[in-house]
């Protein structure tokens, strides 16, 4: 949930990564790490991994001061993917403002996604997000491999949901930085129309963009 802190001219927004086990979320956080490294972005924390697997969670905290003297703060956070870790998945997915999900573009994953997208919703249900309002970007990742689905075909199916699509390869940072500026897209509509964040804070798209540059 945004916090506002108008005296400090502050606001803290959380957006989360989620997906199956192994779709690619932390590698989304590393790169968009190596990307502002030195500048908007802080250390990335990862919480107890073994190997390949996040047990509890990654936190990449981003931040920009704007010119008018407010600071826009986002907290990124990545779930563990692997089924057994749904109490912490929706302990992460608790309050945030915004949600990517990375998709695994294998043919072999087509189940695990459907899966994982359910769980999302559900999970979002429990902890009182909005599922059918909620900011939320899709994102086809590993591209790079064989045996992936059409891009047309992941479009034909997913067209009725009305989500952002979006494709990658994270690991060489591909599509990486471009589903994030879709995510800060859509999560600055949402709040704008919760919030009022132009009317009441002077905020527009394109601070939130800053953040990016
Ligand atoms: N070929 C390829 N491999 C990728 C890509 N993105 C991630 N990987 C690899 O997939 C494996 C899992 O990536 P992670 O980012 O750890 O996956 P995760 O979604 O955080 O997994 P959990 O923490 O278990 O939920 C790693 O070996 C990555 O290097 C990609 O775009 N292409
Ligand atoms: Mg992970």
């Amino acid at each position: 949930m945004v916090e506002f802190n108008q005296e400090g001219k502050k606001i803290v927004i959380k957006l989360v990564y989620y997906g199956p086990a192994l779709s690619g979320k932390t590698t989304n956080l590393m790169r968009l790490h190596d990307f502002l490294a030195g500048r908007q972005c802080g250390e990335l924390m990862s919480l107890e991994t073994k190997g390949d697997r996040t047990l509890f969670f990654d936190l990449l905290p981003l931040a920009v001061r704007l010119d008018s003297g407010f600071t826009l703060k986002f907290k990124l956070f990545t779930v563990p993917g692997q089924v057994a870790h749904d109490a912490t998945r929706k302990a992460v997915l608790s309050r945030a403002d915004g949600v990517v999900f990375v998709a695994d573009s294998q043919s072999t994953q087509a189940v695990s996604n459907f899966e994982s997208f359910d769980n999302l919703e559900k999970n979002a249900n429990r902890v009182g997000l909005d599922f059918d309002h909620m900011p939320l970007v899709v994102q086809f990742n590993k591209r790079d491999l064989p045996d992936i689905v059409a891009e047309q075909e992941i479009l034909n199916r997913w067209s009725p949901s009305g989500l952002p699509i979006t494709f990658g390869a994270a690991l060489q940072g591909r599509g990486v930085r471009e589903t994030f500026q879709r995510l800060l897209s859509e999560t600055y509509r949402c709040l704008d129309e919760r919030h009022r964040l132009r009317e009441t804070y002077g905020l527009e798209p394109a601070h939130f963009m800053q953040v990016l540059c």
